[in-house]
């Protein structure tokens, strides 16, 4: 049996890798409470939960290429880290390969999209409760609280989108007045249904390849209880489940952040695991069609 420290059914070597696995184990920046740092060996734990075969898209996983990198090496502050990541992510990319981050908080995200070699052509699709979108948080611009922002800065207001949306500040809102990315609530999805969602994101959206970035908080409290901000009000897993599903054909990386096991009883371990799995499945179907 493989050593269950690695993301389960990646057996393959770099070389022949399509997909890459690596761990961010940072949470410096977390404004509530702690642990996300945790996250990537609690979300591989779990990934050995659950069958290699999926009954939906007719894969085995274990017939797709995965390769695990293991963890980032530690990090001194959000810049450290930033640097560090950055560097870790652009050689999976210049390989042809998709990459599949495990964080740690939010901050992690930005380096991932700016290590993109055409990050110009790279639309986002931003699946948080928070807007994430403050020029700084207290006194950093790393923080977690200023992702989206910084992504904005990398690929322009108009290449992502937010979705789910449902807890941002006064100022955030009035600053996105003038910059407009554009962002759809967890309201709006309860009420017209996550098809129609994903049909305004992805009109936003029309870049040739789509960057998934996912903070486990997007995802109701009640699915997903083990997060440094729980907010509740939340999608369902089956509403991000979709979400991936629709982007997967242009999936150019996925990271999923905020996983805290310490909140958690494994259950939402288990649904970022499962929804790595999703992503690299549905990814993979597309790629067999194409
Ligand atoms: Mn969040």
């Amino acid at each position: 049996m493989e050593r269950p420290t690695t993301f389960a059914d990646a057996r393959a070597d770099w070389d022949e890798s399509q997909f890459v696995v690596v761990g961010v184990p940072f949470d410096r920046t977390t404004s509530f409470r702690p642990g996300a740092r945790f996250g990537p060996d609690s979300i591989r734990l779990h990934s050995w939960n659950f069958e290699s075969y999926d009954l939906e898209t007719g894969i085995d996983l274990s017939d797709v290429p995965i390769h695990d990198l293991g963890n980032a090496p530690e990090f001194g502050n959000a810049a450290d880290m930033v640097a560090t990541v950055r560097e870790e992510i652009r050689p999976i990319y210049a390989a042809g390969k998709t990459p599949i981050v495990l964080g740690g908080d939010h901050a992690c995200s930005p380096p991932c999209v700016e290590a993109y070699p055409t990050p110009g052509e790279l639309g986002v699709l931003y699946i948080d409760a928070h807007m994430d979108f403050r020029a700084s948080y207290l006194g950093d611009s790393r923080s977690h609280a200023c992702s989206s922002r910084r992504i904005v800065d990398k690929v322009g207001a108009h290449h992502v989108v937010v979705l789910g949306v449902r807890s941002v500040s006064k100022e955030e809102v009035d600053d996105n007045r003038t910059i407009g990315m554009p962002f759809i609530t967890a309201h709006e999805v309860a009420a017209e249904g996550i098809e129609s969602a994903m049909r305004r994101a992805l009109t936003h959206l029309n870049t040739e390849r789509i960057y998934v970035s996912l903070d486990i908080d997007a995802i109701d409290p009640a699915y997903a209880a083990g997060t440094g901000t729980p907010e509740p009000f939340g999608l369902t897993p089956r509403d991000v489940k979709y979400a991936i599903g629709q982007v997967a054909p242009r999936l150019a990386g996925l990271d999923i952040m905020e996983v805290s096991p310490h909140y958690d009883n494994g259950n939402t371990s288990a649904l970022a695991a499962r929804l790595a799995r999703e992503a690299i499945l549905r990814s993979t179907m597309a790629r067999s069609r194409r």
